[in-house]
């Protein structure tokens, strides 16, 4: 079997686009919570390689464990793991934040982040061999107004991947943070909650990023030779010069 690579949040967007991009050099294990996706891409991708699916929620830590010692052991052998399942929820002044929306993000971006981590990388420590892929956000370099909490998990996220890159690094083990900006995929539907309208002004009158633009990194990051860590990346659409400056064309 060819190099395993194990994919979080794979059923729609950046996590979608990333497993299709990887999918011609390694064994995927797909994860996500929509088990219909997550069957009708692995049928898709087993044309090309080998694919198991996972459905988990990744806020869930007794969920990701079980998931994670379900594997056959051929199938533990995890070379690649890419933590991308995450979303925002609502986008509020702090005094009007919703509590739940709150726990959506710090559970589902960061504490499944780490939970997933803490699930795989100990294997990797044994084999001293792995590449461990977050996907922050440019929300987690720079906060912008009403984003307080989404950024609050996406800098966490950023400080996990700074602190992994540290425990890990006497086993050789590859610890790179892929922010991007603006990228167009369900994340905006699913911030706002369904409403189109305000969905769609997220990515008005420019020429975003889409989710292969990240997946085509991520593929190059885990393809540098072993010697090169690609540490940290940030992706702007070129309309975008950082989280509120953006050249919209009315
Ligand atoms: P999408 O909404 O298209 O995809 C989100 C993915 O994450 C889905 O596959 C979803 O799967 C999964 N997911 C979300 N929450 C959970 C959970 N609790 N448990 C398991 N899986 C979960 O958005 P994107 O592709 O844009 O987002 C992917 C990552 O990229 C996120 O971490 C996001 O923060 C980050 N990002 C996105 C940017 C953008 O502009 N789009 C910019 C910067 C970073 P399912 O619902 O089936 O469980
Ligand atoms: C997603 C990018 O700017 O909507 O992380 O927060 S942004």
């Amino acid at each position: 079997m060819k190099k395993i690579a194990f994919v979080t949040g794979a059923t729609s967007g950046i996590g979608e686009a990333i497993a299709r991009a990887l999918a011609p050099e390694y064994a995927l294990i797909i994860c996500g919570r929509r088990v219909k996706r997550l069957k009708s891409l692995a049928d898709e991708l087993s044309k090309i390689t080998d694919v198991r699916t996972l459905s988990f929620d990744v806020s869930d830590a007794q969920a990701v464990n079980e998931a994670v010692n379900s594997l056959p052991t051929e199938w533990q052998n995890i070379q690649v793991l890419v933590n991308n399942a995450g979303n925002a929820h609502g986008r509020a002044p702090i005094h009007e934040g919703d509590l739940e929306d709150w726990d959506a993000m710090i559970d589902g971006n960061l504490k499944g982040l780490l939970y997933v981590t803490r699930a795989i990388s100990p294997g990797m420590v044994e084999r001293k061999s792995g590449d461990i892929i977050n996907i922050g956000s440019i929300a987690g370099k720079e906060v912008y107004p009403d984003g307080n909490v989404y950024c609050a998990s996406k800098f966490g996220v950023d400080a996990a991947t700074n602190g992994m890159r540290m425990d890990l690094n006497p086993y050789g083990i590859r610890v790179i943070g892929v922010h991007p900006g603006l990228v167009e995929t369900e994340f905006s539907m699913v911030r706002f909650k369904g409403d189109e309208d305000k969905s769609e002004s997220v990515y008005k009158g420019i020429t975003p990023l889409y989710a292969e633009d990240i997946a085509e990194t991520v593929k190059f990051v885990v393809g540098r030779p072993p010697h090169v860590t690609i540490a940290d990346i940030t992706i702007f659409p070129t309309a975008q010069a950082s989280s509120t400056i953006v050249n919209r064309q009315s």
